[in-house]
């Protein structure tokens, strides 16, 4: 941690906290630089959106919960903020959703491969994917074409954290189901997924979590319920108007 204190009372606390953690992780090589610039542009987003999850972001997070369950395959892709803010969240979410855990990174490099798997192993993974990268995404040619074949290659559901949008479009064009977290209901990613999910990742995951365990012993008729009632559509023009009208 940075040691720096930061009283409950200050109005932006959490916000606060939240940018700690993000320079906590490039201080310990995990997150990229790049990700202090992606934190900023959601902060902004979520501060219109008024901080909190809205009622077509839950219905998001319920759908991708029973996504994550109906799934032969599910993976949840980590990237370098995702590792900074939500570790031990996205391992008690694949541990509810019976989910892989991969790394995938934009800006990709060995190190910090390694840096982020010790730090999810440390918050509870026994077992992190994405370091032997024998798969490629179709596609691309940066970084985030690295996949395990057994991992994202071999997919049928990934929950993408923080996408950029090429990746996304790239899934998809695999026939991949995409539950993408984004906080910009405009952004090409949150625009090509299945369930754009237009929630702060701190809030969305544990979310997910808490619906995938009250799902938990729900029928295949009831999953397929909620995911056949959800409205991709209609949830990203709901988080437009509320960032419109706020
Ligand atoms: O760790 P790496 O190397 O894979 O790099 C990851 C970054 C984040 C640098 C890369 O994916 C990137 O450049 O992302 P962008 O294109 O800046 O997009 C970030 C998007 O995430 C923006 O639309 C933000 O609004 C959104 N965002 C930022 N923080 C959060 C968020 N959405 C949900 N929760 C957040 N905490």
């Amino acid at each position: 941690m940075t040691g720096m204190e930061i009283p409950e009372s200050h109005p932006r606390h959490e916000s606060l906290l939240t940018r700690h953690r993000i320079e906590d992780g490039v201080d310990n090589g995990i997150t990229s630089r790049q990700g202090l610039i992606a934190q900023g542009r959601g902060e902004a987003f979520d501060y219109l959106l008024g901080e909190e999850t809205i009622p077509s972001a839950a219905a998001a997070e319920r759908a991708a919960a029973a996504h994550l369950l109906r799934a032969d395959h599910p993976v949840l892709s980590v990237n370098g903020n995702a590792a900074a803010l939500v570790p031990g969240e996205i391992v008690e979410l694949a541990e509810a959703t019976g989910a892989d855990i991969e790394i995938n990174l934009f800006n990709r490099t060995e190190e910090r491969m390694q840096r982020i798997a010790d730090h999810l192993r440390e918050h509870g993974a026994d077992r992190v994917k994405g370091l032997t990268a024998d798969g490629r995404i179709p596609g691309l040619d940066h970084e985030r074409a690295k996949v395990d074949a057994d991992g994202i290659g071999a997919a049928d559901v990934v929950l993408v954290p923080l996408e950029d949008g090429d990746r996304a479009a790239a899934l998809a064009e695999m026939g991949k189901t995409e539950l993408v977290v984004d906080l910009n209901p405009l952004s090409r990613s949150a625009q090509s997924a299945t369930v754009p999910i237009v929630d702060n990742l701190l809030r969305a995951v544990p979310n997910m979590t808490a619906h995938a365990e009250a799902l938990a012993d729900a029928d295949p008729e009831t999953l397929d319920g909620i995911i056949d009632s959800f409205d991709a559509a209609a949830a990203l023009a709901a988080a437009e108007d509320q960032i419109r009208d706020c």
